[in-house]
């Protein structure tokens, strides 16, 4: 197993859901952790119960929407924190689940920005100096919303679909690096993710996992973790890692 001693491994969307799991399960490991999000009370209170010393932490208030203020904070990083060995792509969310025809263009934009763009303009700030390096993995956060679309979930769908391009396409543009590339696609995992989707609606939010055993973020963060430390001639390339009550992005046990 790859040692994470002194790594800098940047989580984005680490305030909530999959990425707080991702900065639990590699804490202990001696790693330094890069903690971005926009919330930035939430990174403080992660901060505070991670146990870890100062030096092993460094929070990041970001706007992955935002070019500026990702170029920004990426080459602002202080010296000490600045070549980031691994790099989680976990920022994303999805707004709505109307039909495309009745669909809301500034949801679309969101997602669009948050999930796609985001992701992209995090991966070129942060993967030129990796090859330069000569080392480095960026995990994204996929979804079986990328390998299946379900009614309602058009655009979202669309964005994930993406993601998994873009880690195909970087995976290929890689070669001949020793960079890594991974894409952990899950299915149901009871995050903040719905109640997001449904802009607060905890009542519609609870409906989505209602009568089944859904996947935790902790469950997510392991399979994260399982690809980061794998030895480095390895490349784990997707992951689809579902609830055993699921068997695909519209098919579930539910038990009601
Ligand atoms: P949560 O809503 O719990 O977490 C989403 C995280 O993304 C939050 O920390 C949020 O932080 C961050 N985020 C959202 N927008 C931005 C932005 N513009 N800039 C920076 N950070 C942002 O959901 P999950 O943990 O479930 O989602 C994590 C990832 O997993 C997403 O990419 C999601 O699509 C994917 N996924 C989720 C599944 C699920 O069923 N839950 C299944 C498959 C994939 P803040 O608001 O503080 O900025
Ligand atoms: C989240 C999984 O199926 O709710 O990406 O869209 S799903």
């Amino acid at each position: 197993m790859l040692s994470l001693a002194n790594q800098i491994i940047l989580i984005t969307g680490a305030s909530s859901g999959i990425g707080a799991a991702c900065a639990q399960i590699f804490a202990p490991t001696g790693a330094k952790l890069i903690l971005a999000a926009r919330r930035w009370k939430r990174l403080q209170e992660l901060a505070e119960n991670l146990n870890i010393t100062a030096d092993k932490i460094h929070l990041l208030q970001l706007d992955v929407c935002s070019c500026s203020s990702v170029e920004s904070a990426i080459s602002n990083l202080p010296p000490d924190w600045s070549n980031i060995d691994i790099l989680i792509n976990n920022a994303g969310l999805s707004r709505g689940l109307n039909k495309l025809h009745e669909g809301d263009v500034q949801n679309w934009e969101e997602m669009i920005d948050t999930n796609m763009k985001g992701l992209l303009y995090v991966t070129r700030h942060i993967v030129p100096g990796m090859v330069a390096r000569g080392r480095g993995h960026v995990i994204n956060l996929g979804s079986i919303a990328g390998h299946q679309t379900y009614p309602g979930g058009n655009v979202y769908c669309a964005t994930k679909a993406a993601v998994k391009a873009i880690s195909e396409g970087l995976k290929q543009d890689l070669l001949g690096t020793p960079v890594r590339v991974t894409s952990v696609d899950p299915g149901m995992v009871d995050t903040e993710f719905s109640q997001v989707r449904f802009h607060g609606d905890t009542e519609r939010a609870k409906k989505v996992y209602e009568g089944l055993t859904p996947l935790t973020a902790d469950d997510v963060a392991d399979v994260i973790f399982f690809c980061a430390t794998r030895p480095a001639h390895v490349n784990i390339n997707e992951v689809i890692v579902m609830p055993v009550d699921q068997a695909s992005a519209t098919l579930v046990n539910r038990r009601i």
